[in-house]
């Protein structure tokens, strides 16, 4: 590990060494790993996720804080204790508690995408982006990814978001937030699982190049927010749209009866939707995420052509 220029995080050789050379990068959150899927499938998953990037040539840059570091970066001891010690769910406001305690923790998307962008990584992959709770007209639960992504020049690409969220106010938050969502190769937002929701979206483009080129643009005339791409799962691919109606409804009937609030809500409701398709909703999770990944890796070599 080097020491960034911000002594406040480290960053691995292999990011290093990209960066320094204009060469392209991914970042990975280690929240999907350590509190979105099951062991050991986490593991395996997390590795391959960083293999699919190099066979492409691409750096990947997993982010999680450890023992008070955030590392931009894993080395495989960093890979393997974000997918088996019970990390702490950090999200961005969490940082400077973990980085004075000497603690651990695995990074949401808001955390990640702001710590990428801190080391200067500019395109992020993840499964699904969070967003606004149902609910939220009381509960106030609105992810601070939302809130980040307009403070943060990162690029992210997502299958949308769950359909366990309000899809729209999670539509409607991005756009006073000021955060564009193009979507790729399509117009309609996709549900992650599936590969639409209900909502349709104003931008889309065909090719990772036309990303890159907004992401120049956004640089010249945006104030430095970040751009979600929206990702669909092919329909071949996508979780049965029946029993995925059921799941949700028992799912989110689950959380409630369990009094569930506050960050804990993600992680349980995806817990329960993985034990409740017995697996089925795991394989569709995994194949987003790895489509995902390979899509970063385009944009990614796309801008490191461009910059
Ligand atoms: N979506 C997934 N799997 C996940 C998450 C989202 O499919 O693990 C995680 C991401 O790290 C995201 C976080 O940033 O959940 C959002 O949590 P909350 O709703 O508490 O902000
Ligand atoms: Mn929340």
């Amino acid at each position: 590990m080097r020491t960034a220029p911000h002594s406040a995080f480290a960053v691995s050789a292999e990011v290093a060494d990209a960066l320094e050379n204009g060469r392209p990068v991914v970042a990975l959150e280690s929240t999907i790993i350590a509190h979105g899927l099951p062991r050991p499938r986490n593991y395996e998953a997390a590795r391959e996720f960083e293999q699919i990037l190099r066979d492409a040539d691409v750096a990947p840059a997993t982010i999680a804080v450890l023992d008070g570091v955030p590392q931009i970066g894993l080395d495989s001891d960093g890979v393997r204790r974000i997918a088996e010690e019970d990390l702490a769910k950090a999200s961005v406001r969490d940082l400077p508690m973990l980085a004075a305690a000497g603690a651990s923790g695995a990074t949401t998307v808001a955390a990640t995408a702001h710590l990428a962008s801190l080391a200067g990584v500019r395109v992020f992959a993840t499964g699904g982006l969070g967003g606004v709770h149902r609910g939220a007209g009381t509960s106030f639960d609105e992810s601070a990814d939302l809130s980040t992504l307009a403070v943060t020049p990162v690029t992210v690409v997502t299958a949308g978001v769950k359909s366990v969220l309000d899809i729209a106010a999670t539509l409607e938050r991005l756009e006073t937030l000021s955060v564009p969502v193009v979507g790729y190769r399509t117009t309609v937002f996709p549900s992650f699982w599936l590969t639409e929701s209900a909502h349709t979206i104003d931008w889309s483009v065909e090719s990772a190049a036309q990303v890159a080129a907004i992401m120049r643009s956004q640089d010249a005339l945006g104030h430095g927010q970040g751009i979600v791409v929206a990702n669909p799962i092919p329909r071949k691919q996508q979780w049965d749209p029946t029993e995925h109606d059921r799941v949700l409804i028992e799912a989110l009937d689950a959380a409630d009866a369990a009094g569930m609030h506050g960050k804990a809500v993600t992680p349980f409701l995806l817990s329960y939707i993985v034990h409740a398709s017995e697996g089925r909703s795991l394989e569709v999770n995994l194949d987003l995420a790895r489509n995902n990944v390979r899509l970063a890796a385009q944009i990614a070599i796309e801008w490191s052509a461009l910059a």
